[in-house]
């Protein structure tokens, strides 16, 4: 049977997640980024009926997001929901949010991943961006746009791992 899989980056951090990743590594994967009115995406959080038609017919969705903000937290959920009453076979793989992005913040994205649980369970996939910058020392020292690439790299392996 040919697998086909998609991956669908949800709100910016998703969508910065996707345009990062390297299609050569990822097998027979399409991409997709859904994103609120007003920002560039192929698809908008509130269109339903072209939310359905991207989830349509594939084997397996990941879900791609940062958690915290309104559109990947939001819309990470209401794609889930959608795509496991299609029977879609969902994992999702979220980043928390740094710890200095505020108490509040992470909040948000905490009562984010336990919806987003409801309808994905066990194929949930959580990066805490705080926890990977700490474990690697030599993390400290760069600006926060490379410290966004690593954890955009970390999010292809984890799905990658997933793969396989
Ligand atoms: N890995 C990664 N994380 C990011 C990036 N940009 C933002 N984040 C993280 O993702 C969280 C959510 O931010 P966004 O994705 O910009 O928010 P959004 O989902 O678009 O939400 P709204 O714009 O509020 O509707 C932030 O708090 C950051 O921790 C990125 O380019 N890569
Ligand atoms: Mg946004």
């Amino acid at each position: 049977m040919n697998k086909k899989n998609k991956i669908i980056g949800v709100g910016g951090a998703g969508a910065n997640i996707v345009k990062s990743m390297n299609p050569d590594k990822m097998g027979n994967m399409d991409f997709v980024i859904v994103n609120k009115a007003g920002e560039n995406c192929d698809v908008r959080l509130d269109d339903k009926e072209a939310l359905k038609t991207v989830i349509e017919n594939f084997y397996t969705v990941f879900i791609v997001a940062g958690m915290g903000g309104k559109t990947g937290t939001l819309g990470s959920c209401e794609i889930a929901k959608i795509a496991k009453g299609m029977g879609v076979i969902t994992h999702a793989v979220v980043v928390l949010p740094f710890a200095f992005e505020g108490q509040k913040r992470m909040e948000a994205a905490q009562k984010g991943i336990l919806e987003l649980k409801k309808h994905v369970g066990n194929e949930l996939s959580i990066i805490s961006a705080e926890d990977f910058v700490s474990s690697e020392p030599c993390m400290k020292s760069l600006p926060f746009s490379d410290l966004f690439f690593e954890i955009n790299k970390k999010v292809q392996q984890r799905i990658i791992g997933l793969l396989t």
